[in-house]
Formats: structure tokens, sequence, C-alpha cells
């Protein structure tokens, strides 16, 4: 991805998941707003955004982070919000057996005490694979994939959602469901 685009996708991440008070914009409660207002807003604040930018960092996400709504008129982050405006009604979806999360090898030792916490998002984030696990771990140092038994989560009640863009969703997950070797 070239320079610009990485650029304007770090800042649609900023704005759409976690600040969108910075340029004075609201998101709705599932997480849209207008592509016209954005781009308003975001200029006025000294970024220089185009509806040509936009399309073309939704188009070329590796990992579908954005949406565009079916009329074109406006676009969301499809997960990974921090911002409490936003309340996404994801729907409920029963896991395969195991799903993994990536993390770093610094936090094994207080995941073990914890769990896996959500932290400052609204859900922890697991992934489909381990390899795309091991890709969002080396994000925070050294990688460590652990196993989530998702699916006996599930039978005992824990909730799990899929984004848009293909991102397991749920809530803390117990010691007891995690496997570290
Ligand atoms: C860790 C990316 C200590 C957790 C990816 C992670 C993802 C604990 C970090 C999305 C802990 C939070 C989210 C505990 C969890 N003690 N550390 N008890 N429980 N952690 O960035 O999952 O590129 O908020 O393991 O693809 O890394 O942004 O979450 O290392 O879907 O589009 O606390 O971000 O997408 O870090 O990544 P994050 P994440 P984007």
């Amino acid at each position: 991805m070239n320079y610009q685009l990485n650029k304007t996708s770090k800042f649609l991440s900023y704005i759409l998941r976690h600040q969108p008070e910075a340029i004075g914009i609201t998101l709705d409660t599932e997480g849209w707003v207008d592509i016209n207002v954005l781009l308003l807003q975001a200029n006025q604040h000294g970024e220089s955004l185009t509806k040509e930018l936009i399309e073309e960092v939704v188009k070329t996400s590796d990992k579908r982070r954005f949406m565009i709504s079916e009329d074109g008129l406006k676009i969301r982050a499809a997960q990974g919000h921090s911002t409490q405006q936003v309340k996404i009604k994801y729907v409920e979806q029963v896991p395969p057996e195991f799903l993994y999360h990536g993390t770093a090898t610094r936090f094994i030792d207080s995941i073990k005490k914890q769990g896996l916490i959500a932290g400052d998002r609204h859900y922890v984030h697991l992934s489909i694979n381990e390899q795309t696990a091991n890709a969002v771990g080396k994000r925070h140092g050294k990688p460590v994939v652990l196993k989530v038994k998702a699916l006996l989560m599930h039978q005992q009640g824990f909730k799990f959602y899929l984004a848009d863009n293909g991102v397991w969703l749920t809530n803390n997950v117990h010691t007891g469901f995690l496997i570290f070797d």
C-alpha cells in the first residue's frame, strides 16, 4: 500500500473507531457517518481527504476495515471501535470449535492471570486461523498465538459475533478457555 493510502487508512481508523470528535463529527450507533460530512470536517481540520482517496482505501484494505453503505453515501469501520458513540448490533453467530488470538509474548503472564480482556475496544478480537492471528500479534511485539475453545464457550452461553470483515468478536475470555502451548 502506498504512503498516502496507508496514512489515510490510519486517519480513518482513528476517526471512525476511536475519536470522531477530533474533527467534530458524530457517528450513529451503527458507526456510520455521511461521507460528505466526513470530507468537509476532515478538510476543515487540515487533512487533505478526498472521496477518491476514501474509495481507494476501502477497495484496497487487506482487512476490509471500512465499508461504504449500499447507497454510497455513508462509511463506517467494520469493527475495532472504542468510541462510546457506536454500539453496532452485530448478529450472533455460532463459532467454529477453535478461534485464535494473536498477542505478544510480554502479555502472556497477565493473560494467564486475567484471561483475554477487551481493554479500550468493545470486544476481544479473534481470528479464524493461526496465520491471521500471528499477523495481529506481530503488531505488539514477538508474536504468540493462543487457541480459544470458542465452541465450548458458546455452548456455555458466551456470545460470539462475526464482523463484516471476518474478525470474530466476543467479550472477555476466561483462562479456562485458552490453550497456551
Ligand atoms: C492484549 C487489528 C495483558 C491483547 C487486528 C492485545 C485486530 C492483554 C492487546 C484488531 C490481556 C490489545 C484488534 C491481558 C488481552 N493482559 N494484555 N489480560 N488481554 N491483552 O490492538 O486484538 O489493523 O486493542 O492480546 O486485525 O491486538 O487495527 O487488540 O495484544 O482485529 O484494522 O492487549 O486490530 O486490526 O490490543 O487487535 P488491541 P488486538 P487493524
